[in-house]
């Protein structure tokens, strides 16, 4: 029997805020804590081991610390039997293999913080390259391709081409986007019907939610463990739990089982303000925040709320001071609420006047010359040519044509 825990999107180094700097560590061990409990031949990771490509050296010590950590407490070697691609002769590598993500990526030839881990023999990184391993007489065939450009995504795919080993349980990592996933008109964008049939297992990175599939056409599962911290705050994330895969593979047969990890708690929600004024939107706010806080959380929470509709006559989004609330509650909750989707009559009226502008191609110098001659209520076509005078410093032109102008 094998196991391997695979584990996603660490995310280390990201840190929006003080209060919040530890959590990608936290998480993180949380993570490897439970996957270690298992006792796993092997921890694979599919990208974003780092938040940045250039982590600050405090992150970059951290994340040493952290590896150095789990494989003296792992204490256990791959052997690698054969390899496809890439560079390194070896035969023996550290049980922790990931790609680099889109977060690490840089220039070709540069090295990011994954490489400099590698070097270290934390781990072994994967770039259009297969190995094959064995484990208690068990092959596992593992393929990865990095975190590449989305628009050469499809090419560098087909430009690879990895074959799955024979008589073994083949593993295919990647990190990208898949329409499949988030949906866009983009057609660049890879479709799980891109990836090569014939791998056992599709191991994707980059989701931050926890989702699972099958391909297409070999209706093999495709697994999408999510991060292990929350960093863009969608609502899906507070929706499912943060967590990683364990696989077991017995006699060829892989079982698949998801293990939730605690995270911070984080609650999303929608509120519709439509016709409300500031005052009341507080109001609103204060009553959510307040039901919220009646549950007991072991951790500060984060509540993001997303505001929406427009507003009661007269007022602006701008009139809508949060600070006073995110700070009355600051002890209690880490509160982030977006007002960007908010609208109001003020803002619609300055946003079709400058809409206006455009749709008309109004020039500057026609609005000029409409407030010039609104000011002085009178209009003769030698207004524009005092106009142009004006505009371009002329004075004493100016004043010719006003000595010209019929004024009473
Ligand atoms: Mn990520």
């Amino acid at each position: 029997m094998v196991k391997i825990a695979v584990i996603s999107d660490l995310h280390l180094g990201f840190s929006p805020d003080f209060e919040r700097e530890k959590d990608c560590y936290e998480q993180a061990a949380n993570a490897f804590n439970k996957a270690l409990s298992e006792d796993p031949n092997l921890i694979i990771l599919i990208g974003d081991i780092f938040h940045k490509k250039i982590p600050a050296q405090e992150t970059l010590g951290n994340a040493i610390t952290f590896f150095s950590e789990v494989n003296k407490r792992m204490g256990k070697e791959v052997r690698v039997l054969e390899k496809e691609g890439g560079k390194k002769e070896v035969d023996k590598i550290p049980a922790i293999i990931t790609i680099y993500g889109t977060h690490e990526r840089r220039n070709a030839g540069k090295m990011n913080p994954v490489h400099i881990l590698e070097k270290a023999k934390l781990l072994y990184c994967l770039h259009k390259e297969s190995i094959l391993a064995q484990f208690d007489g068990v092959r596992i065939g593992i393929h990865g391709l990095s975190g590449v450009h989305d628009k050469f995504a499809r090419t560098e795919l087909e430009n690879w081409r990895p074959k799955p080993f024979e008589r073994a349980v083949n593993l295919f990592l990647i990190h990208q986007t898949f329409n499949d996933i988030i949906p866009t008109q983009d057609e660049d964008l890879l479709e799980f019907n891109d990836l090569p049939t014939g791998f056992d297992l599709y191991l994707l990175g980059h989701i931050h939610w926890n989702l699972e599939d099958k391909h297409p056409v070999s209706k093999a599962p495709i697994l999408v463990p999510g991060s292990t911290i929350a960093t863009q705050l969608r609502g899906i994330e507070s929706k499912k739990e943060k967590g990683f895969y364990l696989l077991n593979i017995i006699h060829g047969q892989t079982k698949i089982k998801f293990i939730p990890i605690k995270t911070r708690p984080f609650i999303f929600e929608k509120i519709d303000v439509g016709d409300k004024k500031p005052s009341e939107i507080l109001t609103l706010l204060s009553e959510k925040i307040s039901s919220f806080l009646k549950e007991d959380y072991r951790k500060k929470p984060i509540f993001r709320f997303k505001l929406e509709g427009k507003l009661a006559e007269g007022f602006s989004p701008v009139d809508l001071q949060l600070k006073p609330v995110i700070d009355r509650y600051s002890n209690k909750a880490i509160l982030k609420i977006d007002k960007s989707s908010l609208t109001s009559s003020e803002l619609e009226k300055r946003k079709s006047f400058l809409q206006g502008l455009i749709d008309e191609k109004e020039s500057v110098n026609k609005i000029g010359l409409n407030i010039l001659m609104k000011s002085l209520d009178f209009s003769d076509p030698k207004l524009e040519e005092l106009f142009d005078c004006l505009s371009e410093g002329d004075i004493e032109s100016a004043e010719e044509v006003i000595s010209k102008l019929k004024l009473e």
